[in-house]
């Protein structure tokens, strides 16, 4: 069966080049995760909670594809890909993670509290939804200094009941804020099924409470999430006010690493086994002709190297040295 579809000489040439950059970006992403949640952590080289994104790559990858220099990004945590693409080196990650002096918190954070404000990426903030309003402020301060940028706001369905959530949309719709609002909805918030913490069935169902323009993406389909993302930063640059994205999917491990996730009826497991975003997009990459099979091959392959090496360095990174452990924990570093 064929899936191709009809495109110009140059428009194909462009979604084949846009279909290998999230494929790389995706694997690579799959791949330093499964090497922190699989091997680091069970090595005891990292302490702490382990949040991954397994199974959801295609919402962070396919999104921050379509981020120009001078948006701002507010990720979840489980949004790796938006790291990776605004330029955060793989073996920094992994030195984070390791609690090692070349992470971006220097070694003062086990995990993911991580973020940087040269590449425009703002730390992810543990209290759920807390970060939804900072990314419509960031989207105010953007609109002041005449800026055509916009924020990219991540965060799980489970944030959606929380009050900050509404209160960031308000405030972001009121003011006609360029934030562009990208719910993962995984269907779990730790334990709790979706049906269990909201009474609408849709996230996107909330956005006509705030005048909003809302939709649903098929969340493991990187070009679609990246289509869809186009358009809605489209609408916030051109001063249209927000625009909020539900993008479907399914967290394909447990809340954290520390969680078997019993609770997740094996259907789930195995209809969503059939979705994955990194084999969708191989699979549409072969049927367009895009890619051959050895090519996708010689990216994996040059993927798992990569992280080999960025694992090597991150181990050679050293624990921060004790007496320096409260430089930059308050504002005069
Ligand atoms: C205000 C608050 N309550 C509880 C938690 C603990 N917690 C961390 S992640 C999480 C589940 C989040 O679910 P969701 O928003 O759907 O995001 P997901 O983890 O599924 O991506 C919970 C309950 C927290 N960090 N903050
Ligand atoms: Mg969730």
């Amino acid at each position: 069966m064929s899936t191709t579809t009809e495109a110009r000489p140059g428009e194909r040439r462009e979604q084949a080049e846009l279909a290998r950059k999230c494929f790389y970006y995706m694997a690579l992403m799959r791949e330093v995760e499964d090497r922190i949640e699989r091997k680091l952590y069970r090595q005891g080289k990292i302490v702490g909670g382990v949040y991954v994104g397994r199974g959801q790559e295609a919402i962070s990858v396919g999104s921050a594809l379509v981020a120009e220099e001078g948006d701002v990004l507010c990720p979840s945590h489980r949004d790796m890909g938006a790291f990776l693409i605004r330029g955060v080196p793989a073996w920094r990650i992994l030195a984070q993670y390791m609690g090692r002096v070349d992470g971006l918190t220097r070694g003062r954070d086990g995990n993911m509290h991580m973020g940087d404000l040269k590449l425009n990426i703002i730390a992810i903030i543990s209290a759920l939804a807390a970060t939804v309003p900072v990314a419509a402020g960031a989207a105010l301060a953007l609109r002041y200094q005449g800026k055509k940028n916009v924020a990219l706001s991540y965060f799980g369905e489970g944030s959606t009941s929380l009050g900050h959530w509404h209160e960031g949309l308000n405030f972001a719709s009121v003011q006609k804020l360029p934030v562009v609002f990208l719910c993962n909805n995984n269907q779990y918030a730790y334990s709790t099924p979706a049906e269990a913490q909201m009474a609408c069935a849709n996230v996107a169902d909330r956005g006509p409470a705030y005048n909003m323009p809302a939709e649903i993406v098929d969340g493991n389909d990187a070009l679609a999430v990246y289509e869809a993302t186009r358009r809605a930063a489209a609408h916030a640059r051109g001063g249209n006010g927000p625009y909020l994205l539900e993008c479907k999917t399914f967290r394909m491990t447990g809340h954290s690493a520390h969680d078997a996730a019993h609770y997740v009826p094996q259907h789930l497991w195995d209809e969503w086994g059939k979705q994955d975003p990194i084999e969708r997009l191989e699979a549409r990459m072969l049927a367009e002709e895009w890619s051959a099979a050895e090519e996708i091959e010689a990216e994996r392959a040059r993927v798992r190297r990569e992280v080999d090496e960025a694992v090597e360095r991150a181990e050679r990174s050293p624990l921060p040295d004790a007496s320096t452990l409260l430089e930059g924990v308050y504002e005069n570093q």
